[in-house]
């Protein structure tokens, strides 16, 4: 797909200061995105703060070495921001902002959204969006290119990292030629895979190992192994150690069972509510299930945030599965 970056660049050229966020529970393509777009526009001269909803995950806090992820209301307060332009990156959802929500909606000056996310939100800005594209991350390099701007050794790991972590180190089906080819220009341009593999995946706690082990013990096969899902309680987070963060990636491991076709990770929150998530790995698609309970994402990958407890969760958007992929 064609982006028109054209709207941008004028952002862009017009603004002298830029703010920039993300979603909240910030993933390595949301982070690298940030603070490639932050270098960018600062090798042209301009002001940049990035400012985020809450805090880098611990986990992916490597990305972020000089601690340029500035959070809202701890290390920069409301009334200390004043910008030319803002850029929302890899989202477009008012859900996923958390108290920027409130930045982005009361912004006067330009606002832009750079995002590869299908469902969205009108934010009241001017959108790049391309929803072929597998992480923001490519996006972010087409953009520099765009701009015939260096790409440096430090915005070459963020924008590798971004997708790499967004493809599931390139093993999703949203990967592509211009993958390999984004990819082959930023290990030119300096990012190195092997240190980046082992920043992201061989450097779990203990407690993260012990919690896999209770995800894979709670797998269950549904309509003859087409559909496998699991799920993680409160009791588990607390008897292992682990959080939230630790269920990261678990689910691709419910498709390496033959057969499988749909997997769905549920995971008990606090207060009654259950976050879901859902992969597919064939045409089928899970976003379209995923709207019926108000959530969103991609064919591929989707997720929910139910309003429920666990074993209602787990009733509803099993039974809605088993109809859809009857
Ligand atoms: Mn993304």
């Amino acid at each position: 797909m064609a982006i028109d970056w054209q709207p941008l660049v004028e952002i862009i050229d017009r603004s002298q200061s830029f703010l920039l966020t993300t979603h909240c529970r910030a993933d390595c393509d949301a982070v690298g995105s940030e603070l490639a777009l932050a270098a960018l526009l600062r090798s042209r001269g301009k002001r940049v703060a990035i400012v985020n909803g809450d805090a880098v995950p611990e986990h992916i806090l490597f990305i972020d070495p000089q601690h340029q992820v500035q959070v809202l209301g701890e290390d920069i307060k409301l009334e200390e921001i004043e910008f030319d332009a803002l850029i929302v990156v890899d989202t477009s959802a008012w859900g996923q902002l958390g108290p920027m929500a409130n930045v982005v909606r009361q912004f006067p000056g330009a606002r832009a959204v750079v995002d590869h996310h299908v469902s969205s939100d009108d934010l009241g800005a001017t959108v790049v969006r391309d929803d072929t594209a597998e992480a923001t991350g490519r996006m972010i390099l087409e953009l520099a290119e765009r701009l015939e701007a260096e790409v440096t050794p430090e915005i070459a790991r963020s924008l590798f990292a971004a997708i790499a972590t967004d493809t599931g180190w390139f093993r999703f089906s949203s990967v592509k030629e211009a993958t390999f080819l984004a990819l082959a220009k930023l290990v030119a341009a300096g990012a190195d895979p092997p240190a980046i593999f082992s920043a992201l995946y061989e450097q779990h706690s203990l407690a993260r190992l012990h919690l896999r082990g209770r995800i894979l013990s709670h797998v269950v096969s549904d309509l003859e192994g087409r559909l496998m899902s699991t799920h993680v309680t409160q009791e588990d987070f607390s008897e292992t150690g682990a959080n939230e963060t630790d269920t990261e990636d678990a689910i691709n491991s419910l498709h390496t069972v033959a057969g499988s076709e749909v997997a769905v990770l549920f995971v008990e929150l606090q207060e009654n509510v259950t976050k879901v998530s859902l992969r597919s790995r064939t045409d089928f698609d899970v976003s379209k299930v995923a709207a019926q309970f108000g959530g969103g994402g991609h064919r591929a990958a989707s997720g929910i945030r139910f309003a429920g407890l666990l074993d209602d969760a787990r009733k509803a958007i099993l039974d809605a599965l088993r109809v859809a992929m009857e």
